[in-house]
């Protein structure tokens, strides 16, 4: 059952990471304010009877599921058990209380990296399961196959209205920053707006920069989210019988333009130097939008745009005063 009444209750699972923050910030926005909100510390989503508990003491009405384990390329490969225990124990506990709990609708945040790594592009959600997964994220992407199915498993048995939305690289403020576990776009971020203050106007980039990504703004996979969830069953339904959407920006760029255009918006001229001693990983992953373009949605922040606001965000919060 889609949102229509401003006064349900909503679980944010995850709401102090990068898509968690923009997802409670525009329902604030959008005037709901009956939100249900733990921090980690109060509630490890690990443990199945915590969760079990959480669910019963609280009987949210809708849940949007964003708490997962994530990390870059490196951070997959250096914690393969973290990516795939924890992520298929979050989800299996958030997913069987939600169901246990009878919650209307839960919104399932899975990545782009389940697909097959020689899909053909842009790539299909009928593409899940087609051929081999690529290797520097597979723990992560069978992780979030298996809560794509079970969300499906869930509706054929049980009727549950569960939607899996499967998202593009994500970036913007409250990213995670660090050099060794992030993602590729707050990485060159920090590592371009250290070297240019510190003047030595050199950065290394990992990989050949050949490799393609698609990079979403998280405030527009938050609008995607609520817009998910406000669209009534039968429509989703009718263009994803499967109840898989896949959320992108709609173009993707090498990662060698990418760190043109951070240069550009964050006004430095460092010189690249590219690293091929480090992975490249997939080399494609731009997705097919249509199904949610045909319901009326599109991502709305230009790259450009969106680059700027986390790069005043970052020099606001992380950014050290040289
Ligand atoms: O963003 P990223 O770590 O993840 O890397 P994936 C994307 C590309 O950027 C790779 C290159 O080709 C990296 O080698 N790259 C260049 C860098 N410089 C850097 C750097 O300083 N840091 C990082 N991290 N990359 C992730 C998966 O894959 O995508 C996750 O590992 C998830 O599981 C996520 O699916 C969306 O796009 O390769």
């Amino acid at each position: 059952m889609h949102l229509n009444n401003s006064e349900s209750s909503i679980y944010v699972a995850g709401h102090t990471g990068l898509l968690g923050r923009a997802v409670v910030k525009k329902l604030h926005n959008d005037g709901y304010q009956n939100l249900i909100l733990q921090p980690s510390s109060a509630l490890d989503l690990r443990c199945q009877r915590s969760v079990d508990d959480f669910f019963q003491d609280n009987q949210p009405e809708f849940v949007i599921l964003a708490a997962a384990r994530v990390g870059g390329i490196l951070a997959n490969d250096q914690f393969p058990t973290d990516f795939l225990v924890d992520n298929l124990s979050i989800q299996l506990n958030v997913l069987n209380a939600a169901h246990k709990s009878g919650v209307k609708r839960l919104i399932f945040l899975g990545s782009t990296c389940i697909y097959p790594r020689e899909a053909p592009q842009p790539i299909k959600e009928t593409a899940l399961l087609s051929g081999p997964l690529e290797i520097t994220n597979q723990w992560y992407a069978v992780a979030k196959i298996a809560g794509v199915l079970q969300c499906q498993a869930l509706r054929r048995q049980h009727n549950r209205d569960f939607i899996a939305l499967m998202s593009t690289n994500l970036y913007g403020p409250g990213d995670n920053f660090d050099l060794e576990s992030s993602h590729v776009l707050p990485a060159l971020m920090r590592r371009l707006h250290e070297a240019y203050e510190s003047g030595s106007k050199e950065v290394t980039v990992w990989g050949s920069g050949k490799p393609r990504r698609e990079f979403l703004y998280s405030e527009d996979i938050a609008d995607a989210c609520v817009f998910v969830l406000k669209t009534p069953e039968e429509d989703l339904l009718h263009v994803a019988p499967d109840s898989m959407f896949n959320v992108g920006y709609g173009e993707d760029l090498s990662i060698r333009d990418l760190c043109d255009i951070l240069q550009e918006v964050m006004q430095t001229d460092c010189k690249l130097n590219f690293d091929l001693s480090k992975p490249d990983g997939t080399p494609r992953k731009l997705v097919d939008n249509s199904r949610l373009a045909q319901l009326g949605w599109n991502a709305p922040t230009p790259l450009r745009k969106g680059i700027l606001h986390t790069y005043q965000w970052y020099k606001a919060n992380v950014a050290k005063p040289s």
